[in-house]
């Protein structure tokens, strides 16, 4: 970063400093993992530069020739990776890509259905803050409030009162899998169209841990840098029946000028998503967060729905006497790096939440395995058993130092 240290030696610190957090704290951030070296590279490129409008062949500005082969190398990697018909690989974010999808094929003030944000779902699917809720007219679906999981039954009976245009399946914070199969014959009952947002699952589909919505729902949206471990951004999949409305409601329709660098970081993470080690980190983070859960729960933390079937883990702290806030903040000190969270039994009392959120594709990427969930799990009990024993904080956050330093992020 020279160039960087002689232009703003203050900016050049704290991306430095920014490296040594990363190393130096497990991130247990559901929403984040640790990139491909490689991957930075391509971020920071040259094709920062380039300015484009339109998709290749079909563009507003000249000097394409070779970003408009890296997007179609883009395109054809995450087709060929999730067995899609269409993809679009321009959207900025999850949320640019779900905008993209709802303006594809729905009118504004159509109805959709999709999870509430209490039980799991996620701003851009209708939450009142989200201009997605006014644009549409959303109605959700919860989990049960005994099994903490989706209620196939509830979502049939609002699908055939609502009549919506659209059902999501998808989800922010919900450890379960969603059977898209359900969904999607709901949604053919009621001539709604489906659509699911993998965004947090992206990466154990592609590692094919868990299944797939590619092959039964018409549109599928996804992040590029959760499981997924790619640069930021947004996906689109999709039935090939909806690409031309697909590409004009990304641009024009939602945005402008997309980034190449974004484009060519996605193009190399589909390529690296084919390969074991890719795989292998997917299967281990799977494994990882099934036994964290586990051993969380013998030491007496309720664990939202009884345990988890992806890489997030949600646990309600009621019964320790800790709000979500305390615990993600006396955690962070010690270094182990979380978000408090909604769980469902908050879903009628708003304000400060009972949930913490824990994933495990952070950790599994630097090469964690069980004897170090083992070790996480007795840290994170020894900090919210004691959050204000000084001494035992800063036992665990030696503890936790230790464990980064054998577990490199970048080595
Ligand atoms: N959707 C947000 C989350 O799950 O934390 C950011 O990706």
């Amino acid at each position: 970063m020279h160039h960087l240290k002689k232009d703003d030696p203050r900016l050049a610190a704290l991306v430095e400093q920014e490296a040594t957090r990363i190393e130096t704290t497990l991130d247990l951030i559901a929403a984040e993992s640790h990139s491909p070296r490689s991957i930075m590279e391509v971020l920071g490129s040259i094709l920062n530069t380039k300015t484009i409008e339109g998709y290749p062949g079909r563009r507003f500005h000249a000097g394409c020739v070779n970003v408009d082969e890296i997007e179609n190398i883009a395109i054809r990697r995450a087709k060929r990776l999730f067995g899609a018909q269409y993809a679009n690989v321009q959207p900025h974010s999850g949320t640019s890509a779900n905008l993209a999808v709802y303006f594809s094929v729905l009118n504004v003030g159509d109805r959709i259905l999709s999870m509430g944000l209490p039980y799991g779902g996620h701003l851009s699917h209708g939450h009142k803050a989200s201009i997605t809720s006014k644009c549409f007219e959303f109605t959700h679906y919860g989990v049960d409030p005994q099994t903490e999981r989706i209620d196939y039954d509830q979502v049939r009976k609002l699908a055939l009162q609502v009549k919506p245009r659209m059902i999501v399946a998808g989800a922010s914070s919900y450890p379960r899998l969603i059977d898209y199969e359900k969904i999607a014959a709901i949604a053919e009952e009621v001539h709604a169209y489906s659509f699911a947002d993998m965004a947090h699952l992206a990466g154990l589909v592609a590692g094919k841990v868990i299944p797939s919505p590619v092959p039964c729902c018409d549109f599928v949206t996804f992040t590029t840098y959760k499981t997924m471990m790619g640069g930021r951004g947004g996906v689109i999949l999709a039935k090939d029946e909806f690409g031309q409305r697909l590409n004009s409601a990304v641009f024009p329709g939602c945005q402008g000028t997309s980034a190449v660098n974004l484009i060519a970081a996605k193009a190399l993470i589909f390529k690296l998503a084919g390969e074991p080690r890719f795989i292998e980190i997917q299967r281990k983070t799977l494994e990882n967060a099934v036994v964290l859960a586990r051993l969380l729960d013998e030491q007496g933390y309720r664990i939202i729905s009884g345990g988890t079937d992806n890489h997030q883990i949600l646990v309600d702290l009621t019964a320790k006497g800790l709000k979500g806030a305390a615990a993600e903040k006396v955690l962070e000190y010690v270094g182990i790096v979380l978000n408090r969270n909604v769980i469902p039994r908050d879903a009628t009392t708003p304000g400060s939440v009972s949930g913490l959120r824990l994933g495990s594709a952070g950790i599994t990427a630097r090469g964690m395995g069980q004897p170090e969930m083992v070790q996480i799990a007795d840290m994170i009990n020894a900090v919210l058993s004691q959050p204000e024993n000084p001494a035992e904080l800063d036992r665990v956050k030696d503890q936790v130092k230790a464990l980064c330093r054998q577990f490199p992020v970048y080595a």
